[in-house]
C-alpha cells in the first residue's frame, strides 16, 4: 500500500510540475486530489485497516496530500505568471486610485483668506520677529514693569529682556517706528503664551494685527471696517458684538464678540457657555504709544485690532476644541 502511495506521489509530482496549461493542470488535480482520485480512497478506506496499518498509511496520505497542494499551487502561480500575472485579479475597467497631494494647513489657507479680505480693504502685510525684547512687546505698547497687565499675558520668558511674542501688536511699534504716517497694515502670525490649553485657549496660536493711522482716523471707521470684514468671513446676517474692554495701548478700547457657531448662542465649553466667543480686541491707538514712536498725537489718530486666528476658523468651520490644530492629525486635516 505505502508503496502504491509512494508511486502515485511520484506521478501527480510529474504531472503538476510539468502542466503546460490551466486546463491540464486541472485535470492533474482531479486526477490526483479530486474526490475520486486513489489517494482519497486510500483516506476513505483507512478505517478498514488493521491498527498498526492504519497508523503508518494514514500518517503517509496526509504527508502526501500536503506535499503535492505544495507542487499544486506553485504550478498555479507558474502558470498565471507566464499568462502575465494574475490575470484573474486584475481588473482592468476599474477607475484609476487618485494619488493623495498634499494640502494647506487650515490656519494658512485662513490667513490667506483674510489677507485678501483685508487687501481689498487696503491693509498690506507687514511681519516682525517671534522673539522680541520687551520694549516693543510691552513697554511702547503703554504697559511698563509691574504693569497689572502683564500678568494678562502669561509670558515664555527667554532671559531678563527677551521672550516670545506674546501677541503681534509689536509688529505695530517696529512699523511706526520705521515709517511715516499714513500707515494702514495687518501683521499675521504665530504668538505665545504660557497658558493652560483648553477648548478655546492655546499656549501657541496665531494672532492677526491690524493698524491704521492717519489724520482724522475715528472710532466709527473702526467698527466699520470690522463689521465689514466679519460680514465677508462668516455672513452678513452673523450677529456681532462689542464690548467695552481694556487694553493699555487703546483709548477707548473694545472686545468684539460673534455668537458662538458651535451651539448657536445655546452655550457650549467653547464659548463657556456664554453663547459669545470674544475674536478680537481693538480700539483708539492711546497717544503714550504714539509718543512712544515718534508720531505727533496732536495730528494723528489711528485705530488697531488684534484677533484669533485659529478661533476665527474654529468659527468657520464649527471646531470644538482648538488643540486639534496643533497636534497634525491627518484625520483631523483633511476634514477642515
Ligand atoms: C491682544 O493680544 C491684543 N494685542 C489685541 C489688540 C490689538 C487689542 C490691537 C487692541 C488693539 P487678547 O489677549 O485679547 O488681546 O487677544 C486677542 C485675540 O487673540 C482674542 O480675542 C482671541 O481671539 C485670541 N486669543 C487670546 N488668547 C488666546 C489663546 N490662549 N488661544 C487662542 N486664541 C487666543
Amino acid at each position: 500500500m505505502i508503496e502504491r502511495l509512494k508511486e502515485l506521489r511520484g506521478e501527480a509530482v510529474a504531472a503538476f510540475d510539468g502542466a503546460a496549461s490551466p486546463q491540464e493542470l486541472e485535470e492533474a488535480r482531479v486526477r490526483y486530489l479530486g474526490r475520486k482520485s486513489e489517494l482519497n480512497q486510500a483516506s476513505r478506506g483507512l478505517k478498514d485497516l488493521p491498527e498498526d496499518e492504519r497508523r503508518a498509511v494514514g500518517r503517509a496520505v496526509n504527508e502526501i496530500k500536503n506535499e503535492l497542494a505544495a507542487h499544486l499551487t506553485a504550478a498555479t502561480d507558474r502558470l498565471e505568471a507566464a499568462a502575465g500575472g494574475a490575470a484573474s485579479s486584475v481588473d482592468l475597467t476599474l477607475p484609476g486610485r487618485r494619488p493623495w497631494v498634499g494640502g494647506k494647513h487650515p490656519i494658512t489657507r485662513t490667513l490667506e483668506r483674510l489677507e485678501s479680505i483685508f487687501a481689498g480693504l487696503g491693509f498690506e502685510v507687514a511681519t516682525g520677529p517671534h522673539i522680541e525684547d520687551d520694549f516693543h512687546n510691552f513697554e511702547a505698547l503703554n504697559i511698563p514693569p509691574d504693569h497689572p497687565a502683564r500678568d494678562m499675558h502669561d509670558t515664555f520668558y527667554i532671559d531678563g529682556d527677551r521672550l516670545l511674542r506674546t501677541h503681534t501688536s509689536p509688529v505695530q511699534i517696529r512699523t511706526m517706528k520705521s515709517r511715516k504716517p499714513p500707515v494702514r497694515i495687518i501683521a499675521p502670525g504665530r504668538v505665545y503664551r504660557n497658558e493652560t490649553p483648553d477648548a478655546s485657549h492655546g499656549s501657541e496660536f496665531y494672532q492677526l494685527e491690524g493698524l491704521y493711522v492717519d489724520r482724522g482716523v475715528r472710532f466709527g471707521e473702526l467698527m466699520g471696517v470690522l463689521t465689514k470684514f466679519l460680514g465677508e468671513l462668516y455672513g452678513e446676517a452673523i450677529a456681532v458684538r462689542f464690548r467695552p474692554g481694556f487694553f493699555p495701548f487703546t483709548e477707548p478700547s473694545t472686545e468684539v464678540d460673534i455668537e458662538c457657531r458651535i451651539c448657536h448662542g445655546r452655550g457650549c465649553p467653547v464659548c463657556k457657555n456664554t453663547g459669545w466667543v470674544e475674536l478680537l480686541g481693538a480700539g483708539m491707538v492711546d497717544p503714550r504709544v504714539f509718543e512712544a514712536v515718534g508720531y505727533d498725537p496732536d495730528v494723528y489718530t489711528g485705530y488697531a485690532f488684534g484677533l484669533g486666528v485659529d478661533r476665527i476658523h474654529m468659527m468657520m468651520c464649527g471646531v470644538n476644541d482648538i488643540r486639534l490644530y496643533h497636534e497634525n492629525d491627518l484625520r483631523f486635516l483633511r476634514q477642515v
